[in-house]
């Protein structure tokens, strides 16, 4: 059974998790403390997996049970339907799990109202999405979802599905697509706009979600992407929960605590951060009741967390899988790796963020390390790794391309970007491997095997890609020269004796 798939806890003979065992849970176990038959719709959220599920659902769980009733969340899945086929014979509940000191915290989350599917249910998303009553449309389609070139933060119009969607524009696939049509529609209607939120770990988010929706309706039709332009809200936010894919194990966990079967529990660290930026004109529910941060200028919180949270994580991710660990955890147990992480921070990362309101980032990295090493939560390094040509941009190339303009040197990013490019060889070269997932896979891993013979070859074919490395670090002498060194150490001596020699100058 692979760990994202439906779990075989659906399979006995427990019963299912629905509004009509609620009452009859263990006591132990928190429930919507609201009706939710007295709950309309305010939001469609757009991609369905794990991390909404234990962030954006929750604080709006924590809305509803304030006695809000016209925010419950439409959540659409624009790649599968399997998360509707889990959760719709649940009444659309879910279970999600807090694991702590080895107890299991169980919540019921119910602000789910309704899930669907885009793939054999469209027009009923798009009937959805053009509801008045549907003032606010939330996304976590991950970084790739947005089609953008991630040097630039543009469209990438040469995207395969871009082009698709463009020539079938009212039955769309992607999100640019799907957000268009929706707007255009709604606007032929004369329903008032929805605003726009991006939950995703993009540098202002809001901002790269704002330019691919608007070329693309501009590529559509100019005079639908000026009006996007003057009539559309994107406001950027931060969001931070470490949220793994859900296993049986997890599965398992419910089932024994809620005596009744969960097909798609979620499991996330107690940690929760959202900052957002107060651009709402259509209103919005009140998440600053619950936790949330509403502000002006979200920039601060979002470099904190991408560059010291996200960019730890893939220096932990690529080195770790190259050294067969396999969890964060593990990595944090690891001889060498935290002294990485904090050699990033201190030497390439802190000095880049700006002021931080009440937050003290030095005092951030400490807590991020007590978060990695958490043995409760098994975040696997390799589902981190994926993605790596849209992830390390925002997380460490840009900093370092603020460094190098500053004339400063970068000590540790050349170190994770020659990782990633050993990473792309899919091969420790003892006969462990591995996949790499990437929407630009084939074409590095092409790149990479082409140019394994030295590390000089591989490292310059890797900068020259323009997509992923900015010409401002991809050409920088001392940057270059930084990742060759790294990686020949890591083709010729492996990671162990490289991490050791790294650790030790
Ligand atoms: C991780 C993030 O998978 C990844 O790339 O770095 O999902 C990370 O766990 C979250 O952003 C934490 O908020």
């Amino acid at each position: 059974m692979s760990d994202l798939s439906q779990g075989s806890a659906t399979d006995g003979t427990a019963p299912r998790l629905s509004e009509r065992v609620l009452a009859g849970l263990p006591a132990a176990v928190a429930r919507p403390a609201y009706d939710r038959r007295a709950v309309a719709a305010g939001i469609v959220h757009l991609g369905l997996g794990a991390f909404c599920r234990g962030h954006l659902g929750v604080y709006t769980d924590d809305v509803l049970a304030a006695g809000a009733t016209d925010w419950g969340i439409v959540g659409v899945d624009l790649m599968s339907p399997d998360i509707r086929a889990a959760l719709k014979p649940q009444d659309c509940l879910y279970t999600l799990i807090n694991r702590v000191d080895g107890v299991d915290r169980l919540r019921v989350v119910g602000s789910f109202l309704d899930v669907m599917a885009t793939s054999d249910q469209l027009e009923e998303v798009l009937a959805v999405m053009c509801r008045p009553e549907i003032r606010v449309v939330t996304i976590t389609v991950t970084e790739k979802g947005y089609c953008h070139d991630p040097a630039t933060g543009r469209l990438n119009e040469a995207h395969p599905a871009v082009i698709a969607d463009l020539a079938a524009p009212e039955a769309p696939k992607t999100l640019p697509g799907l957000v268009v049509e929706a707007i255009r529609r709604r606007r032929a209607a004369g329903v008032k706009p929805f605003t726009v939120l991006s939950c995703d770990n993009l540098a202002q988010n809001g901002v790269v979600a704002s330019r691919v929706v608007t070329r693309f309706a501009e590529l559509r039709d100019p005079e639908l992407g000026a009006w996007i332009a003057g009539n559309i809200a994107f406001p950027c936010s931060m969001v931070d929960r470490i949220t793994p894919a859900t296993r049986d194990a997890e599965r398992a966990a419910v089932l024994n605590g809620l005596g009744v079967a969960d097909a798609w529990p979620v499991v996330s660290e107690p940690f929760r951060q959202w900052a957002i930026e107060d651009n709402f004109p259509n209103g919005r529910p009140a998440w600053e009741t619950v936790g949330a941060t509403l502000t002006d200028d979200v920039v601060p919180f979002e470099t904190m967390k991408l560059r010291c949270l996200n960019g730890s994580h893939s220096t932990l991710a690529y080195l770790s899988v190259l050294a067969g660990i396999e969890t964060i955890a593990d990595a944090m147990a690891d001889p060498h790796l935290p002294q990485v992480i904090r050699k990033l921070w201190d030497k390439d990362i802190i000095a880049t963020v700006p002021p931080v309101p009440d937050t003290d980032v030095v005092a951030y990295t400490h807590d991020l390390e007590a978060r990695y090493r958490n043995p409760e939560i098994r975040h696997l390094t390799i589902q981190i790794s994926s993605d790596g040509s849209q992830k390390l941009g925002p997380r460490l190339l840009e900093p370092a391309a603020e460094r190098i303009a500053a004339g400063q040197e970068v000590k540790v990013v050349p170190l994770t970007v020659a990782a990633w490019m050993a990473f792309l060889l899919e091969d420790d070269g003892k006969g462990r491997t591995w996949k790499v997932a990437d929407p630009m896979a084939d074409r590095l891993t092409s790149l990479a095997r082409a140019n394994a013979g030295s590390a000089e070859q591989l490292a310059g074919a890797l900068l020259a890609v323009s997509e992923i490395f900015p010409a401002e670090v991809a050409g920088n002498a001392a940057f270059r020269a930084a990742v060759v060194e790294h990686l020949d150490s890591l083709l010729s001596r492996g990671v162990r004796a490289t991490l050791a020699a790294f650790v030790a100058a």
